[in-house]
């Protein structure tokens, strides 16, 4: 069990001088545009990391606690990540893509399933793979669910040690370290303790490989896209129960400064709870939101049913979740 960053065991063979070697050819695109970068695509190094683990681990906070920028919503309801996300961590000669996936567990809709289907698929798809534990929660089925289906290079990750007293912490590393996987961290992804250590031996991970993004792009999730989310991430802190899993958001016109964003819910009967008494809801979700959007947005919201949506495939596919 080991908590160390890993140095870099490189001893690959050095590249081939290129330069020396007489050449009448023009240089490809992506030699030029590698000249202008200073570099060649065989000293950058680059992959992916993805985050997998029980709903409510901390697995999108610890996302942007490493990018140092909101990426992914949050909130303590489970199942609030419905997509893969990615977001990209630059530094110098080393890009690693980060993915965030839905939290894995006993569906009981389709939406569920779809979302298990996302996370799992990025297993053994990824460079390294990271298993996200609630360090407050006891290590459960659901996580050796998960943990049986890693690869043994995987790393397992403790979080909320910032809340998790020292036994806690002890006992889940304890319980953790008898997978045998290839290393252990014990994190805050609220704080950041820890975080740096975690960071650097991902980094170590990371191979050979292209820039698959350019330096200043951390997401690629489209604008409207996001704003859809910063809704629906502050309808998760504001409804109760079964609600938010019944609230789905899309944004259907983007006029800047204007947005106008749909929030689908599933009965007649939650409308009303949506947008609150006198339209209380909506107006605090609203404001939550455009403080968060570059200044002068306007954000529309408007609430419509749309029965049962989380129990149609056709339809968890047309608002784009699970993918
Ligand atoms: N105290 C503490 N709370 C944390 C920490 N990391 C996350 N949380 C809280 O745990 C809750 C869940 O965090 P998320 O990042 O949304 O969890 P997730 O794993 O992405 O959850 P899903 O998207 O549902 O799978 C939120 O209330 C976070 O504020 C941490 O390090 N310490
Ligand atoms: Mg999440």
């Amino acid at each position: 069990m080991s908590n160390e960053p890993e140095t870099r065991d490189d001893d690959s063979p050095e590249p081939e001088p290129t330069e020396l070697e007489p050449t009448e050819t023009e240089p490809t695109e992506t030699e030029a545009a590698e000249a202008e970068l200073g570099e060649s695509s065989s000293s950058f190094r680059s992959g992916f990391v993805s985050f997998v683990g029980r709903p409510n681990a901390g697995k999108s906070t610890l996302l942007n606690q490493i990018l140092g920028t909101k990426v992914a919503i949050t909130s303590n309801k489970p199942q609030t990540t419905r997509t893969q996300i990615r977001g990209v961590l630059h530094r110098p000669g080393v890009q690693v893509v980060f993915v965030d996936t839905p939290g894995i567990h006993k569906p009981v809709s389709p939406l569920g399933t779809t979302l298990n289907e996302s996370a799992t698929s990025t297993i053994g798809d990824v460079d390294v793979t990271c298993l996200v534990i609630d360090g407050l929660a006891p290590y459960g089925k659901g996580d050796q669910f998960i943990a049986d289906q890693l690869p043994k290079d995987s790393i397992v990750i403790v979080n909320k040690v910032d809340k998790a007293n020292r036994e806690q912490v002890m006992a889940q590393l304890a319980v953790t370290s008898d997978l045998d996987f290839e290393s252990y961290f014990p994190v805050s992804a609220k704080t950041g303790r820890g975080v740096d250590v975690l960071v650097e031996h991902l980094i170590s991970r990371m191979p050979e490989g292209p820039r698959y993004y350019p330096d200043d792009m951390v997401s690629d999730l489209p604008e409207p896209q996001q704003v859809a989310e910063l809704v629906r991430e502050q309808l998760f802190r504001n409804t109760h129960q079964e609600l938010p899993y019944s609230i789905a958001t899309r944004v259907t016109e983007w006029e800047w400064p204007r947005i106008r964003c749909e929030i689908l819910v599933e009965r007649d009967s939650q409308k009303g709870m949506v947008i609150g008494k006198g339209g209380a809801l909506l107006k605090k979700v609203g404001t939550a939101v455009r403080a968060q959007l570059p200044e002068g947005a306007f954000i529309e919201l408007h609430v419509s049913v749309d029965k049962d949506w989380q129990r149609r495939p056709d339809r968890i596919e047309e608002l784009g979740y699970g993918v």
